[in-house]
């Protein structure tokens, strides 16, 4: 009787193992739908149920004989990216059911299928204020050597009044590596801000100091009188205090970045500038709508924008929008190859994450052939009214 039992709850261990399996071998196809300026792929690279069986159930028919799941996996999302020996590797936020979020690596060969997550979640080094939650890394190989995680590391605000149990400080924590495995934790970001999300490292020195794009913000969700893509100095990275730090991108009145915006991934190095890729936010009736932008910086001058684009380059589409906080694409992890094809990885709705495949090429001439935007309505008509003179001779049909 006992052993029948047991043969049966193993059968139920091993449809499960076959499902888990079907879904982490899943071939991965190309959208036809695409608009000549990246290509999305049919499914989500990665998603809450691509989270190891061993992290969530107790496979012992013994102990879990109804094969229930003690450990509850909400989203995993938000991922930072590198190419690493050869494979593309992602730093994923993932989110308990506890509301927490964690990081925990998986790579994939191909770069759009097969993630598998490495057999454990990583286990951040701590600083002497334990941090509550983390989220939001951003993978940078540096040119001094150290791959370097940026995050977002939130504690609650002690100065918050009696009986407000949400508010919040954020700030940026740093950690180092030379193997991916072995992290050094840094001390948190030191900045003139109260409070600093979406915080990345230049890939490179500038004048010997280092570089940090910062978004500085007067309160936990609202960015205040701070707000913008900010550009800050750091002449010692063990000690990062943050010096003569500039707004280079503000938010702005009408656009797709009116109320807030942050640096996504470390911006990419080209012969033609450093190709920046953010996310801009604007409130709706319908609450923040999340979308994701370019924009070009000079190569000797990095405070300088010489490209872009009007409107946005990615909003959330068809199942994108719906999730845990819907109507959201943010993305903090890029990968570009050695053939100059780019990974964007960028996760929708808080809740899962996807990729899509462009060139550099061709973000390029996204970036300088994309109208800035018109600021008005009749700016973005005079936008049109000038493709349509160009197009003069092209499109007429008999
Ligand atoms: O919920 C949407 C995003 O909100 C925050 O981004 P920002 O600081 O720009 O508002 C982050 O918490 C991010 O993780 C989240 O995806």
């Amino acid at each position: 009787m006992k052993t029948n039992t047991i043969s049966k709850k193993s059968d139920l261990f091993s449809k499960l193992f076959e499902k888990y399996d079907r879904l982490i071998s899943r071939k991965n196809l190309p959208d036809t739908d695409s608009n000549g300026i990246y290509t999305k792929f049919k499914h989500p690279i990665i998603t809450a149920d691509h989270t190891p069986l061993h992290w969530r159930y107790d496979l012992s028919s013994h102990t879990n004989p109804k094969v229930m799941e003690r450990i509850g996996i909400n989203a995993a999302f938000n991922a930072g990216a590198i190419k690493w020996n050869n494979k593309y590797v992602l730093c994923v936020r993932v989110e308990g059911k506890d509301r927490k979020s964690f990081f925990a690596f998986a790579e994939s060969d191909t770069g759009i299928d097969n993630f598998k997550f490495w057999d454990r979640p990583m286990v951040l080094p701590q600083n002497r204020k334990p941090d509550t939650n983390v989220y939001d890394m951003r993978l940078t190989l540096h040119e001094d050597g150290y791959v370097y995680g940026f995050f977002c590391t939130e504690r609650k605000d002690l100065n918050a009044p009696d009986g407000d149990t949400s508010a919040a400080v954020a700030n940026a924590g740093i950690i180092r590596s030379k193997d991916l495995i072995t992290w050094e934790r840094l001390p948190d970001l030191i900045s003139s801000s109260s409070q600093q999300r979406n915080v990345t490292i230049h890939p490179e020195l500038v004048n010997g100091r280092y570089v940090v794009y910062t978004r500085p913000q007067d309160g936990f969700i609202d960015t205040g009188s701070g707000g913008g893509i900010g550009l800050g100095y750091i002449d010692d990275i063990t000690n990062p205090v943050v010096k003569d730090e500039l707004i280079l991108n503000p938010k702005k009145y009408h656009t797709v970045y009116e109320l807030k915006n942050g640096q996504g991934p470390s911006p990419l190095k080209t012969s033609e500038g450093w190709l920046h890729l953010a996310h801009g936010v604007r409130n709706t009736a319908a609450g923040l709508r999340y979308v994701l932008y370019m924009f070009v910086t000079d190569l000797n001058d990095i405070s300088k924008i010489t490209f872009q684009p009007g409107g946005y380059l990615m909003a959330p589409s068809d199942d994108e929008i719906i999730g845990d906080v819907g109507n959201v694409l943010f993305a903090n992890g890029w990968v570009m190859d050695e053939n100059e094809d780019i990974f964007i990885y960028y996760a929708s709705s808080d809740t899962r994450t996807h990729v899509a495949k462009t060139s550099l090429d061709t973000l390029l001439d996204y970036c300088k052939n994309t109208p800035p935007d018109g600021e008005t309505s009749a700016g973005s008509v005079q936008n049109i009214l000038n493709l349509i003179d160009r197009n003069q001779g092209y499109y007429q049909r008999s």
